[in-house]
């Protein structure tokens, strides 16, 4: 009896995890919680050696370039155009409310000056520059939050584990020391939560590395509590693809916005945490240089606006130049969207996921008693919304704020619009009561 209700025990424990199970998120990270759903746009920069290869982040596995031979492009990496304030000020300018940064990627180059490897942008490159250093210190000059992406996998470490990737980069041991890989992990986050001063989120990616072996323990609520410990009001993120686990803050979708599965990364279900989906603005993550098949403005907004009226939030990749610059057509992307949300942001910040759902011609965005409908793709002038239970006391189209006729029906109203909507994105403003 005794041994049973010991290995009962035993079991719950191992099912949940004491720190799992103890996770109380801190009022300073649900204060961030309702930030990062306000802020609604965020532009990701995938910035690494690999930039030099010009062929995206997963070179050196796709390739299986060796380690020793890889790690010399450290020695011919010198951005010299890069300028963080300009960076800084382009994704001003298009409205994006904060930037998440690759501290370092799978290729296991730290893009910041880390005590704990020479492996390094100042210590191993001619460039001597800590390119972190600047772009934290322009983020929180110019206003803008400032996130980390941190990968949990390492093709260069030979303490790093194996996993369903990097396994043909040179590495003698497979196995390599766990114990050694998390605790520089946790050393290089207790860094990047120290130096740089606040950091909305920490963004960790390469748990699927190995899903093959589904018993592997990551030790998560370890690094977890180590980041709420230095910053409480830091997110804690991670694109594992699965349902959020206890200690995360936001749950992430890659390629799809939150309950679509196009890209076959994202069939977990959606949680009540903040959201946010993550995409490319070409087909590329990291810099690619025959990829110039960037969407269009239009098909970027209304992204944008897809990923407002299901709730979330999208964060848009660019990958910079080796030589530090910004592709000139993703600043120009930037600036088509900044003049979009000059005229429209009020309709998508501090809104959250309106009380009609998203359709196929749209969706609704919410602040309070104001209802905003946007109209993405619609062939009619007729447009029936399903709000039975509320009254509607006044439509308008939200530029011109020419008044919209509307009827009344039993299950809902039924929009009347003046012409089939062309726009990008024909926003109809309504007061509920
Ligand atoms: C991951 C990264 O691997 C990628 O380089 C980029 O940073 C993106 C934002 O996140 O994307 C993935 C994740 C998982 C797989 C492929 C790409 N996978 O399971 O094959």
């Amino acid at each position: 009896m005794r041994t049973k209700l010991f290995s009962l025990l035993l079991a719950g424990c191992l099912a949940f995890p004491v720190q799992a199970q103890q996770y109380q998120p801190s009022e300073e990270n649900l204060k961030s919680r309702q930030e990062f759903r306000d802020a609604k746009f965020g532009i990701f920069l995938h910035w690494g050696l690999y930039a030099m290869l010009a062929t995206g982040e997963w070179t050196m596995t796709n390739k299986n370039l060796n380690y020793k031979e890889y790690a010399k492009l450290a020695g011919g990496f010198y951005p010299s155009r890069f300028d963080a304030a300009r960076w800084v000020a382009s994704i001003k300018a298009s409205g994006a409310k904060y930037i998440c940064f690759t501290s370092r990627h799978h290729e296991g180059f730290s893009m910041f000056h880390t005590d704990y490897s020479d492996y390094n942008i100042v210590d191993a490159t001619p460039f001597k520059r800590d390119v972190l250093k600047e772009l934290a210190d322009e983020c929180h000059k110019q206003g803008i939050r400032l996130h980390l992406y941190y990968s949990h996998i390492d093709w260069y470490r030979e303490d790093a584990v194996w996993g369903r990737t990097g396994r043909g980069t040179g590495r003698p041991n497979p196995q390599g020391d766990w114990d050694s890989y998390y605790a520089f992990m946790n050393n290089q986050l207790t860094e990047l939560l120290t130096n740089y001063g606040p950091i909305g989120a920490i963004w960790f990616d390469g748990l699927w590395d190995q899903d093959g072996n589904p018993d592997f323990d990551w030790q998560l609520d370890g690094q977890y509590a180590l980041i709420h410990r230095l910053q409480p009001g830091c997110l804690v993120a991670n694109n594992h693809h699965l349902t959020p686990f206890a200690g995360e803050d936001i749950q992430i979708f890659e390629r799809d916005l939150p309950g679509e599965n196009t890209a076959g990364l994202s069939g977990q279900d959606v949680s009540d945490l903040p959201l946010e989906t993550c995409q490319t603005m070409n087909g590329m993550w990291g810099y690619k240089i025959d990829d110039q098949n960037y969407k269009s403005a239009k098909e970027l907004i209304q992204y944008l606006v897809g990923a407002a009226v299901k709730d979330g939030n999208l964060l848009l990749n660019i990958g910079p130049q080796p030589d530090g610059e910004l592709p000139a057509t993703a600043v120009q992307r930037l600036a088509e969207m900044g003049e979009w949300m000059k005229v429209y942001g009020e309709t998508i910040y501090g809104t959250r996921g309106g009380c009609v759902a998203p359709h196929p011609w749209g969706g609704t965005t919410q602040k309070g008693d104001k209802l905003y409908v946007h109209i993405l793709n619609l062939q009619d002038k007729a447009l029936f919304l399903p709000l039975a239970d509320r009254k509607v006391k006044k439509a308008s189209y939200f530029v011109g704020g020419k008044p919209v006729k509307f009827q009344k029906n039993r299950e809902g109203y039924t929009l009347l619009l003046d012409e089939v909507p062309t726009d990008i994105d024909t926003v109809i403003e309504m007061e509920l009561d």
